[in-house]
């Protein structure tokens, strides 16, 4: 054995996408990463981590990482590779660019990202200065949130919500679209915390997960109507005269509308809408209107349908209405990734831009790829993302990437499925290898991330690849030459009282810092001030007629539903939602062999008449299939879905699977129309056994 010579406890951060961003404390033995576990330190982390990121180890040195720049031999597909040295690379990237440049111009150049790592840096900062120059396609980044984002700001003109650091002060928690015993772990501490003093936690999921079961109530949703339980809630609460008169007199606009609006929505005809009880939307209604103070946790779910954007812009009506906002353990929160105030204009620097180029929405890659005109996209370049994995419409996004004539550079860290379409393959650094700044989505603490060992093989940060492209394009603004120090310092150049005294050194001593709230937990909105065109919370909304849109919260049947269309729904009449997998964050970890032991196979779960009705028990592998496409899954059998909705857990890569077993081969590439966002839960399948 050979003896150890250092053995060193440092600190870092968790950069995946994930709402609980952790404070890591990592262990490394001779330079290599040999432990990774939580920061008892960290109000929010309270020293625990996920499975997947304990096993970093694993995903660092694996047989998968790729370690050096590589040029495509066999077909595109194949993933045959021959190794090149980084000047190759980089010089055949440049004169690709040029040589399309020369002909289609800038706009046929496409840059695919998305937040394989959430941080500030590889994020968004040398690689948008880097195509902003170029004068390619922007792309909309539109995959994850967009629909319940643009909902969110019609109501209430923000992107941010409560601190969560509120919950173990409410009295009652409403968990709604949320899978957090796989997604947001560490929220569920503190609704432990604030259950021991007797608070109520109400789960409202089409899924009965465990989180579900150990609810004090559960309402077991219809996939895509909780637009329709919000107004019925609503309704109850406003007839029962339970609102809170004051706060909506003072805080809220076009109260007179929405209530001729609730008229059509009481309680028997929701109940039919949604298939909950009548008693059963009653009594939340009434507890959710009694009992203060409540917090309100809207995941990512319902916004994942159609009338997603539509139905958080209805959902997040209700806190104005009871007046849940304002107060210590009260509140909404969806997303709270717009409460730090980064300078986002320095890092990513849209001056550099000459014009206006076409902006391209993510979501609809497979169209881009395979039909976008004048001109067409000739170069894509990926990086923080597996749009081979999670895109929709897959069949097509395929066809795409299989195109001769598209040359496609993929930076990544392992052999992910998008690889294999790649022309030219760049290694990439993880977190652990290199410097970044983080912020959350959820918790408000920003944490620096210091590289703890080094590169492994010839592996660069997204940053200092753009900055040598850049070079080798021949730029000559000194932004290009920035350190990831400037940047930071860059970033956090804001006159914002949340950042003040927030510098890379206090930074550097600290590794994370909170943000300069006024109050701790910090208490959103309390002066009652929204950032909406009426500076209130507007249940009528002038922006959104103007949009086109109804103006009023509304429920609108899903596209693909049988209200939406009912021969659709004939020919495919099973509803199939997705959840995160817990052993996975996206498609990131669902290459290691330990998570795929732990996650086993691409189940799908069925209600028990759906099932028996199609001759399938549990355990046989089925095929799930619509007009986009057949995936192939393993079939689970129960009560934990509605009668006529199946759920299924995300972005299995299908070269693990050994077939098929990626929903994206079934879902569809339509955009939900609010904020343009992804629509991967609106999806009717037939299923059968094979
Ligand atoms: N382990 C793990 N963690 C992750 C991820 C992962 O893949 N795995 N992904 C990360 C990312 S990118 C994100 S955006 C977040 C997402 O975190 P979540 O908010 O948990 O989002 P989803 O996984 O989309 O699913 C959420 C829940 O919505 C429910 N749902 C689906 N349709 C409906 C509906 O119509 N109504 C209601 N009420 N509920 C519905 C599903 O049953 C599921 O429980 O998690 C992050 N964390
Ligand atoms: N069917 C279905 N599809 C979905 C969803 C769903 O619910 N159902 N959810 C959607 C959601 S919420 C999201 S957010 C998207 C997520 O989609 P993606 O953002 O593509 O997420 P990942 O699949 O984790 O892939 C990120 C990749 O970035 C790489 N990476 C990590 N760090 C770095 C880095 O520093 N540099 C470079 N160059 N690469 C890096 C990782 O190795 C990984 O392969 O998927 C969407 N797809
Ligand atoms: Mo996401």
């Amino acid at each position: 054995m050979e003896p150890v010579t250092t053995y060193e406890i440092k600190t870092t951060a968790c950069p995946h996408d994930c709402p609980d961003t952790c404070a890591l404390v990592v262990h490394v033995q001779d330079g290599k990463l040999v432990k990774v576990t939580g920061d008892a330190h960290h109000a929010t982390t309270r020293g625990f981590i996920c499975a997947k990121v304990r096993y970093y180890p694993e995903r660092i040195y694996g047989p998968d990482r790729i370690l050096t720049p590589l040029r495509r031999v066999g077909k595109k597909g194949e993933g045959k590779f021959e190794r090149i040295s980084w000047d190759e690379a980089l010089r055949h990237i440049a004169d690709k660019f040029k040589e399309i440049l020369a002909v289609y111009g800038g706009e046929a150049i496409l840059p695919y990202s998305y937040a394989g790592t959430e941080g500030v840096l590889n994020n968004a900062s040398m690689d948008r200065r880097f195509f902003h120059k170029l004068g390619t396609c922007l792309l909309a980044r539109t995959i994850c949130s967009a629909a319940g984002k643009m909902g969110y700001v019609y109501t209430t003109g923000a992107t941010y919500g409560s601190d969560p650091e509120n919950i173990p002060y409410a009295r009652l928690i409403i968990g709604w679209g949320t899978n957090s015993s796989s997604q947001n772990i560490h929220i569920l501490p503190l609704i432990k915390e604030a259950r021991a003093k007797g608070a109520i936690y109400i789960h409202i999921n089409p899924h009965r997960s465990d989180v579900a079961e150990k609810a004090d109530y559960f309402l077991q949703i219809r996939p895509g109507t909780d637009a329709a339980l919000a107004l019925g809630m609503m309704h109850v609460i406003v007839k029962e005269g339970l609102y809170d008169a004051d706060y909506v007199a003072r805080f809220t606009y076009g109260f007179d509308k929405l209530k001729e609006r609730l008229e059509a929505y009481p309680p028997e005809r929701v109940s039919e809408i949604t298939g909950i009880s009548v008693p059963d939307i009653q009594n939340v209604a009434r507890l959710y209107a009694r009992i203060k103070p409540s917090f309100l946790r809207v995941g990512w779910g319902f916004q994942r349908h159609s009338n997603g954007g539509m139905t958080m812009r209805t959902v997040s009506c209700l806190p104005g209405l009871v007046g849940a906002w304002g107060q210590l353990g009260g509140g909404f929160l969806y997303s709270n990734g717009g409460l730090f105030p980064l300078n986002t204009q320095a890092l990513e620097r849209p001056d550099l831009m000459t014009g206006t180029p076409r902006t391209l929405n993510m979501v609809e890659l497979a169209k881009i790829l395979t039909e976008l005109n004048n001109p067409p996209i000739k170069a894509m370049y990926v990086y923080n993302c597996n749009p081979a994995v999670v895109a929709p419409n897959q069949n097509k996004v395929i066809q795409g990437l299989l195109r001769e004539d598209l040359f496609t550079v993929v930076h990544e860290q392992v052999f992910t499925d998008t690889v294999d379409y790649a022309d030219i393959v760049l290694p990439a650094t993880t977190s652990f290898e290199h410097l970044d700044l983080y912020r959350s989505y959820w918790h408000l603490y920003l944490q620096l991330g210091e590289p703890v060992i080094p590169p492994v093989g010839e592996s660069k940060s997204n940053v200092e690849v753009f900055r040598l492209l850049a070079q080798a394009m021949g730029f000559e603004d000194p932004c290009f030459r920035d350190t990831e120090e400037d940047l930071i310092r860059q970033a956090l150049d804001s006159s914002h009282p949340f950042l003040k005294g927030i510098t890379l050194e206090r930074l550097r001593q600290e590794k994370r810092v909170r943000l300069n709230t006024p109050t701790y937990p910090f208490i959103a909105f309390a002066d009652g001030k929204f950032p909406t065109p009426s500076g209130k919370i507007e249940f009528y909304s002038e922006r959104m007629k103007q949009a086109g849109f109804d103006p009023l919260p509304a429920y609108i049947p899903e596209t693909e539903s049988a209200e939406g269309s009912l021969e659709l729904h004939r020919k495919y009449p099973i509803s199939l939602i997705n959840a995160g997998a817990k052993y996975f964050v996206n498609s990131s970890f669902g290459n290691l062999k330990s998570m795929l032991a732990k996650e086993k196979r691409p189940v799908i779960e069925l209600h028990y008449e759906d099932a028996k009705a199609r001759g399938i028990s549990e355990g046989d592998r089925v095929r799930v299939y619509n007009d986009r496409g057949e995936c192939f899954l393993y079939a689970r059998v129960g009560e934990t879905v509605p009668k006529g909705s199946a759920i299924s857990f995300k972005s299995w890569w299908n070269k693990k699977t050994g077939f098929n077993g990626n929903l994206n081969r079934i879902t569809s590439h339509e955009l939900e129309p609010l904020g343009g966002g992804a629509v991967f839960y609106t999806n009717l399948v037939e299923v059968e056994k094979i």
